[in-house]
């Protein structure tokens, strides 16, 4: 008899094994954006309870000017190059006033999906005629050794949208570390924190109304049906977010309702769930501003500027060395 076997992603699944099989099981936060992840996250990103969207695009649109002063180099060039295509809005909002400004700039952005950085070049190109758009498919690290060494032109880093808060306040330490090697002494890094806040606003962020972030954790476990062939029920699991107001760690979790057994077909493995057990999905750090200053200094880098909405919910900080 012929056997038919399902081809899967070894990245996915040795990330999943790895994950479920530890004494307190997790799930990489990558997985979360798949194509039906990718629709929940712009979702996520339009609701009135995630507060991070609206506060950051306040913080761009007043500061524009103040953003193209601190950002021009010596000569007026620079490169701004921005780690992760993100979904661009807001970036668009300083790339076309920069265009308006006619300053001298070209934008880099960088994306391990090349499809993601094709959308954004084209969408780019319609929109914004004039504007050179350099995309990079590679890793933030290698994009970065890449960029040409003999070219002196100021780059500016763009990292935003609260992404650094997906890292453990360790893992954001080594990652400004490793950015901060590759910055020249004129080079700047502008990066997007969401601050601590009433911690009741922070839990409504991540446990809205309309399920909308439930449905984003639960889709993990759909993508793991269809792409490891895994028989999860995804009535027997719940989304729990839990935001520490001490720490500043706001953590998803996905929590079994019951004793169950999950099969993974093109794996042949079995995992076992307790009732009440949890399955740690994501971290969404939360910062306040002596964090970021002990951060910078770990990561030899000085704090520049610093940039609030009105309700001091984010903050965009410029660090330079
Ligand atoms: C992408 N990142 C900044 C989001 C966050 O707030 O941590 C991802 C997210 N997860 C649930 N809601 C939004």
């Amino acid at each position: 008899m012929e056997t038919i076997t399902k081809t899967y992603n070894e990245a996915v699944a040795t990330a999943v094994l790895d994950g479920l099989k530890a004494k307190e099981k997790s799930l990489p936060s990558w997985l979360f954006y798949d194509k039906k992840g990718d629709k929940l996250f712009q979702q996520i990103m339009r609701m009135p309870e995630y507060y991070l969207t609206d506060t950051e695009k306040e913080i761009i649109e007043n500061n524009r000017d103040n953003f193209l002063e601190d950002f021009k180099g010596k000569d007026k060039k620079f490169d701004l190059v921005e780690l992760g295509a993100g979904d661009g809005t807001k970036t668009e909002i300083l790339l076309r006033h920069f265009c308006v400004q006619n300053a001298d700039f070209r934008y880099i952005p960088i994306d391990i999906s090349s499809d993601v950085l094709g959308d954004l070049k084209n969408r780019l190109s319609k929109r914004l005629p004039d504007l050179t758009v350099l995309p990079k498919p590679k890793s933030f690290y290698d994009a970065l050794d890449d960029l040409d060494k003999k070219d002196s032109k100021k780059r500016v880093l763009l990292f935003m949208g609260g992404n650094i808060g997906n890292f453990t306040l360790e893992g954001a330490t080594d990652f400004i570390t490793e950015l901060s090697k590759r910055l020249r002494t004129e080079d700047e890094l502008f990066v997007g924190f969401d601050l601590k806040k009433d911690p009741r606003q922070i839990q409504l962020a991540y446990d809205d109304s309309q399920g909308i972030t439930r449905a984003f954790n639960l889709n993990l476990l759909e993508r793991l049906n269809t792409e490891l062939d895994a028989d999860f029920d995804i009535s027997k699991f719940d989304h729990y977010p839990f935001y520490n107001p001490e720490t500043g760690e706001a953590k998803s979790y996905l929590v079994s309702q019951e004793d169950q057994e999950v099969y993974f077909g093109v794996l042949d493995e079995k995992i076992v769930f307790d009732q009440w057990e949890l399955i740690y999905t994501e971290i969404s750090q939360k910062y306040d501003l002596d964090m970021i200053s002990k951060m910078a200094e770990k990561a030899g880098l000085k704090i520049y500027r610093k940039y609030f909405d009105r309700k001091k919910y984010f903050c965009n900080i410029i660090f330079k060395k």
